[in-house]
Order: C-alpha cells, then structure tokens, then sequence
C-alpha cells in the first residue's frame, strides 16, 4: 500500500492477519505454496516425498509461530527454567507427532486427499532422527513431549549428529552395521540459527593473570571450535506452549588460527579447519565402556559448553549478578554424559566472572540434578586423568579443588576413614588414574534420581551405598514414563478412537487418570469385541510388515508374542530363543493328535546388537539360524514361527507395539534399571511376560500379578543364586536346548560354542538356566489364558486402564515439583 503513515510495528501488523489458518482449504494454499517455493516443483507435477516435504513446511510455519509465541511469553514472564541436557535424544518422525500435537491432523488428510495424496502414505516417507541408542534416549524424547504439553518453562540441549545411530541390516543371519545419514533428505524440523553459535575451546595451557589485584586462572586454548544451534521445536498437546530442543553442530571458528593463513599453505588450512566438524559427526553405539576416548570427551565438553553459554547469556539478559541464578536456573544431567558441565560452570563463575570459589561453589550445588539409567558397573563412565589434562587442562585442576573440598567435608563427617575417603573419591588412584564422573555428578548435584523404585534401592545399596550414607536425603527416584500421545494416539489411532468412544471424552490424552476408568468395561462383551478388531487390525498391519521384511507369512490367528529393545546379554534374549527352542522340540516331538491343542504362536525379536560386543551379535546369528529351521519345518507349520524384525527403531515400534498380544521383559533381576518398552506395551492392551526387575514391581501394584505372567528369580534372590550357580544342575529341558544347539542342529556349530559357553553350568551369569523353568511355566499360562478370549480380552484392557500411572506427565509432574522447583508457564490461549 502506497502512502501507509504508520510506525513500523502498526505496518507489520496490517500485513499479518493473524494466525496461519488450520482449515483444509487454508492448508492446501500452504501446501501448495510449498511444493512451488520451497521444494521447488511445480503444483502440477510433485510426488509422494515432495508431497512430504511440502505439508511438513506448512506444519512446520504452525510450530513457528507459537515456538515464537512461547519464547517470548517465558521472556516476559521469567519463570525458573529447566535446562535438561543430554547427549541422546531419540525423536523418531515428527510429522505425525506434530499433527496430533497441533490437532490438524484429520485436516491435513482432507486437504491432501483433495489433492490426490494419503496423508499415512507421507507419514510413512519421513526417515526417523535417531540421535540416540535406546531407553534413556526414547525416555528424553518422551519427556520433551511431557514439558511441553504440561506447559513448563522447558529447554532440551544436546547434539546435532550427522549421522545417528547406525542402521542395522541382516546378511544371511548377521548383523551389519550401516551409517545412518539422516540429513540427506533435509530435515524440515530444524531451524539452523547462524547467528546463535559460541566458540568451544580444547586443549592449551592454564596461565595466572593478576585481575583487580587478584590472581585469576587463564586458559589459553589449543584449539577452539563453533558451535552454531539448531533449534527443533517440541508442540505440546491441547496447549499453544512450543518448547525448544537446541542442538549444536561444530563448524570450524571463524578467525581462529589467521596466522598459519599466512604461511601460505591455503588449502591445507581450509582442510584441517574442516576437521572441526568431526566433533558433532557421529553418534557413539552404547558400547558399554567409552573410557580413554577423546572423541567423546570431547563431544561431552563440546555440547556443554555451547549450552552453558548459551543458558548464562539468557539469564545474563535480565539479571545484573549471579545472586538470583538458583532461582531462575535448573540444570538437569541426563545420565552422566553431560556431567562435565558442573566442572564447566564452575570454571566460567571462577574464571569469567570473577565470583570467588565459596560463592561459585554455592550456585553450583544448588542448580544441578542427576538422573542415572544403569545400575551396571561398567557403565558408570571414568576418564583418564591423562586424558583430561591434555583436553581440558583447567576442568582437571577445578576438579581436584571440588575434590579437596569434598574431602574436606568428609573428613568432619566421617573422620579419617582413608578406605571408604578413597571409595567416594572424584579421583580414582591407581596404575591409570581416573576421573569417576558419576561420583562428581552425586557430589556436584543437590538430587540424585533413579529410574524406578528398584533402582533407586539398588543406588543406596550397591553403587552409591557411601553417598547415600552421608546424605540420605539426596537420593530420590522417579518412576519412567512413555508419553501416551506417541505411543497411543500418534501409533494406534484406532485404539484411541475406541478408547475415548467408551470413555466419553478425549480428556485421558492430557490427563491419563482417565484411563482407569475404562476398568468398569472390562468385563462388557461389547468393548471386548471391540477391543479385540483393533487389535486385529492392528496385528494386519504387523503381518504385512513381517512378510516384507523376512518373506515370512504369519497367521493372525496366532499369538504374537514380542520382545523388542536393544540386545544385552542382561536382557535375555537367548532365554527368550531358547524358550522358543523348547516349544519347538515339544511340536517335533507330539503325536498328531496333540498337535490340534497347540496354541498356535508368532514369536518375534527385534533389536541392534552395539557393534563391538560379540555374544549379543551371536544371539542375532541364533535367532536367525533357529527361525530358518523353524519356519521352514512343514511339521510345525502356523504352529510356531520365529521372525527377526531388522533395525528395530521408533518407527518400527509404532507399528510393532499396537500388533502384540504379549511382550516380554525378561531381564535378570536386578539388572534393567526401569523398562520403557513394557509401558508402551502396557498401553496398548498387550499382555506382559516379566521378571520382577526394574519397574516391573510397580506395575505389577497398578495391574494386578494375576493379568501378568510373571517368573524368575527376584532381585534380592539373585546374589545367592549366582553363588550357588556352578552347583546347582541345570534344568534337563535347558541343558537339552542348549545341547541342541551345541550339536549344531541349528548349523554353525563353532560359531554358537562361545555363547552356548556363556550360559553352561558355573558360567552362567544372567541365570538363565536356573530362570528357565519357571520361563516355560508362565509361557504355558500364557498359552492357557490366550485359548480363553474373554479372559484374555478383559486382561487386556486391564493393562490399558492401569497404565496411567506410567505417563512421562506424571513423570515430570514429580520432577517439576520434588526435583527441579519450577512451574507451568502457559501461553494464554
Ligand atoms: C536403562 N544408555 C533402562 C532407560 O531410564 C531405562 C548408556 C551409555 C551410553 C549411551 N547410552 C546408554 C543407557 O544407559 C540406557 O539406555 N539405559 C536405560 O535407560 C530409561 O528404562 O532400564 O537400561
């Protein structure tokens, strides 16, 4: 318009009507105008990708406007936040996520059916972003979707890998890992901020520097790297708050090193500052143990620092001093990978803002809260001393100052009790001295949590026994929870509509307390019939799925029967082949007749094996090898299949999870320090075959042991078992499984000698042999309950109805008021 006289802002708003709209036609002019300016295709001629890419920049706009909306109402309003920092972030496809979380969802599929598109067929062509391996990751992701939908004042920061965690693909019956290039396509869901990036600095020297009369440390780098944010912003659900997930990626600094420009090696220089990049390329797999890596030191301090800068400067924005830090900051560890940032905020109060080490001291044991997801011993990370010093030469002097004044403190406590002083220590002596990261996590952080209430007594009686002693009030634990928006209504649609049709209201989807209502219907013949065509639809949809993926044809009549997570010898999926071993021989070996009685079974097993840990890849190898003989055995026929679903993600758990009728948890006891698979399961009305490990215990007080089959040792048996173990015999049916295999009735014979070793009399570990029994026995009730469909039905039911109390939103409704002290801050609507 020629001749406006207004101020700039009154212009602005002139030429913005308001909000993008959400009706079909509205979105199909976005949709469209995508496909012409963004994609760069023409209207006319664009196929299902581009189709893909198209709704997911209109859906994308939408998140836009209220991200902003949201970051300026937490501006305006300064609430405490939280900063939940993680090196693992496991979001799978966020299209279909985004859509439910909006509420566009049935709008988006009318405007694309217009225009001759499926929306699930879109859905389908996003690849998923898998920066993290398993449980811990998958649980970060859940608890993103819970901050945001319960409205909280929330930040997650963690890495931008280039490439994820590895593809797994199966050559005749092995694993081989392929990388993940997740990038190739693009991602629609960030939003690359060049102008938000923060030099990171390594290596170098420490030198002191008189400052106002005081002596101050200075470190001088070695190298110094960028790292530029990415900004993926997390809807929640029935709510306008967009929270954000910043993620860092490395670029080479800008005007670092000029001097060697000038020694003329020009190409050369353009090379190695290219090597900057390296930091934030790959995902380290869960290999157990990442000590003596630099990379991944490197990785940690990388991503800390980018976010200590970047969370300083927000508060710097609005507060003159440090004093009101406390109160406006909450810093979650997630796991000890990002531990470092203790060490790292202490550095910047001490060296960059000249706070004096009491006062530095007192902000930091005050914001901090850890959360550990293991109780293995080995996982509990340790860097070298060596390693430390070469790296981050000022973090290893702060440590041994935080170390000194901890012992210190302990000294008044506990008097001299060198032993148990040497224990606790930050520093462990010995031939290679280490940093014990999680013992400078329980020392630097006013809370430490577990993942379940079994864990956490693990946490005070076996790994941190001397910590809890000396602050018994710091050890807490939170039971996990899986967000019922993915794991329901983004991945059984169908499930959903039954449930909020019988339960009157949709209101469970942010408040899942209503779920316990449908126990009233569980006996009614109606929901149950129901009940049951969802879980045939959805059981369809699996069916296909498998016949893709191993040509296998599986009957839908049969019980599918599922264990899905990462493989770990802890986690038994040899105790599960085994089992499906036995049920074998026993069909080999029945008359005709008994064959009719057979509970007719689709046994399914899908997971990545970490690339450097033989016995699990072997367990693959099994799987495969006793799935070809199986399938392929005209005596069995539909009786018993056996299918290994490969690369096992998000994705493929969407479609897995809502098509089992029973799953399995089966874990030695003692060992999974909580479980989230069982909780999705749970959720969608699929029975459970657990050891009570992990959260198993709490979900068996919600369900009732009566609608589980539960076996096994439990965890407070397991130690005195393992004593025993050389010398109690094996059950006959274990050690004729195993002898099965053993003799090569499966093929390859030399190579199952290791893991058939693993597991023989005096050597086996994680007790299979003595859990066997048992395993078959709630195997066979499994079987019997299945032949009775009501009962099964109202068992399922009762799974769905009890599963509320394993929500992230309760989950983080504990967190936000015991562990971190912060508030909702809702936009106003
Ligand atoms: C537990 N991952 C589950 C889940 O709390 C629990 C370790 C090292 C490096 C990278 N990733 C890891 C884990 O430790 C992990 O995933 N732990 C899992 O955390 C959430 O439910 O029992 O095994």
């Amino acid at each position: 318009k020629a001749g406006f006289s207004g101020t700039k802002n009154e212009r602005m708003f002139e030429l913005m009507d308001g909000f993008l709209k959400n009706d079909p036609v509205s979105l199909q002019k976005d949709i469209l105008h995508h496909v012409e300016y963004t994609v760069a295709r023409s209207r006319f001629s664009f196929d299902d990708f581009e189709a893909y890419q198209a709704l997911s920049h209109s859906v994308r706009d939408r998140l836009i406007e209220r991200w902003h909306d949201t970051q300026q109402h937490f501006k305006k309003k300064d609430p405490k936040r939280l900063y939940f920092l993680s090196l693992e972030f496991l979001m799978g496809r966020s299209l279909s996520n985004s859509v439910i979380n909006l509420g566009i969802k049935d709008q988006c599929a009318e405007a694309l059916s217009q225009l001759g598109f499926e929306y699930e067929v879109l859905a389908e062509q996003e690849g998923d972003a898998a920066l993290g391996n398993g449980g811990l990751a998958r649980l970060s992701a859940c608890q993103m979707d819970s901050l945001a939908t319960l409205d909280f004042p929330a930040w997650g920061y963690g890495l931008r890998y280039q490439y994820g965690l590895f593809r797994q693909i199966i050559i005749d019956g092995f694993q081989h890992e392929q990388p993940d290039y997740w990038l190739n396509f693009g991602n629609p869901w960030e939003i690359e901020r060049v102008h938000v990036s923060y030099p990171v600095k390594f290596y170098g020297t420490v030198k002191e520097e008189i400052v106002n009369g005081k002596t101050s440390k200075v470190w001088i780098p070695g190298e110094t790297v960028e790292a530029v944010a990415y900004d993926n912003p997390i809807p929640g659900y029935g709510t306008r708050n967009t929270i954000n997930l910043r993620l860092w990626a490395a670029k080479p600094s800008e005007g670092h090193d000029i001097e060697s420009y000038n020694t003329g090696d020009y190409i050369n220089n353009i090379v190695n500052r290219q090597k900057a990049e390296i930091i934030s390329n790959v995902l380290y797999p869960d290999d157990r143990s990442y000590q003596g890596k630099e990379l991944r030191l490197k990785q940690q301090y990388f991503f800390v620092s980018a976010s200590l800068q970047d969370i300083i400067r927000r508060f710097k924005d609005v507060h003159g001093n440090f004093d009101e830090f406390p109160n406006k900051v909450a810093l979650q560890l997630n796991d000890t990978h990002p531990s470092i940032s203790v060490v790292e905020l202490m550095r910047i109060l001490l060296d960059e803002e000249h706070l004096g080490w009491k006062k530095a001291w007192n902000i930091v044991r005050q914001v901090f809260t850890f959360t550990t997801h293991t109780v293995l011993p080995q996982a509990l990370e340790k860097v070298p001393v060596d390693l430390f010093e070469s790296v981050l030469p000022r973090h290893l002097e702060i440590i041994y100052d935080i170390n000194f004044a901890f012992m210190e403190e302990l000294k008044k406590k506990i008097g001299q009790d060198y032993v148990r002083m040497s224990r606790m220590s930050i520093v462990e002596e010995g031939a290679v001295k280490n940093i014990r990261v999680a013992n400078l996590s329980v020392v630097c952080s006013h809370t430490v949590n577990g993942v379940s209430r079994a864990h956490s007594e693990l946490l005070k009686t076996r790994v941190f026994t001397d910590f809890y002693e000396l602050w018994p009030a710091k050890f807490q634990y939170k039971t996990n929870g899986v967000t019922q928006r993915r794991w329901i209504v983004v991945s059984n649609p169908s499930l959903c509509a039954l449930i909020s049709k019988w339960l009157g209201t949709d209101s469970w989807i942010r408040n899942v307390d209503y779920l316990t209502r449908l126990k009233e219907h569980a006996s009614n013949p109606d929901l149950q019939h129901e009940w049951r065509m969802v879980k045939k639809i959805n059981k369809m949809r699996l069916a296909e799925y498998i016949e893709t993926m191993s040509g296998v044809k599986v009957s839908l009549d049969a019980m599918f029967d599922v264990q899905v997570k990462r493989i770990h010898e802890y986690k038994r999926q040899l105790l599960n082949i085994l089992g499906v071993i036995h049920r074998y021989d026993c069909i080999k070996n029945m008359e005709e007749s008994d064959r009719r009685k057979v509970v007719p079974r689709v046994c399914i097993i899908g997971g990545k094996a970490p690339p450097g840990y033989e016995i699990a890849k072997k367990i693959i190898k099994l799987c495969h090898a006793v799935a070809e003989t199986i399938n392929n055995d005209e005596d069995v026929g539909d009786l018993l299949k056996l299918v290994f679903i490969p690369d096992y993600n998000v994705s493929v758990a969407e479609l897995v999870i809502p098509g089992s009728d029973l799953s399995q948890h089966i874990s030695t006891a003692g060992h999974e320090a909580s479980g989230t698979g069982s909780m999705k399961f749970l959720m969608n009305g699929c029975l459970l075959l657990a050891t009570p490990d992990g959260s198993t215990n709490e979900i068996i007080e919600e369900i009732g042991a009566e609608n589980m089959f539960i076996f096994g040792a439990k965890i407070n048996e397991v130690p005195a078992l393992r004593e025993q173990e050389s010398t109690v015999k094996s059950p006959i049916q274990f050690a004729r499984v195993v002898r099965m295999v053993k003799d090569g009735y499966f093929g390859y014979k030399d190579y199952f000698k290791s893991l058939c070793d693993s597991i023989e009399n005096g050597k086996d570990f994680y007790l299979l042999g003595s859990d066997f029994t048992s395993y078959l026995e709630a195997q066979e009730a499994a079987d019997v309950a299945y032949v009775d469909k009501e009962k099964w039905s109202k068992m399922s039911i009762l799974c769905t109805a009890g599963s509320g109390r394993f929500s992230s939103d309760r989950t983080i409704e504990d967190y936000a008021e015991k562990t971190w002290g912060i508030q909702p801050c809702k936009l106003p609507s």
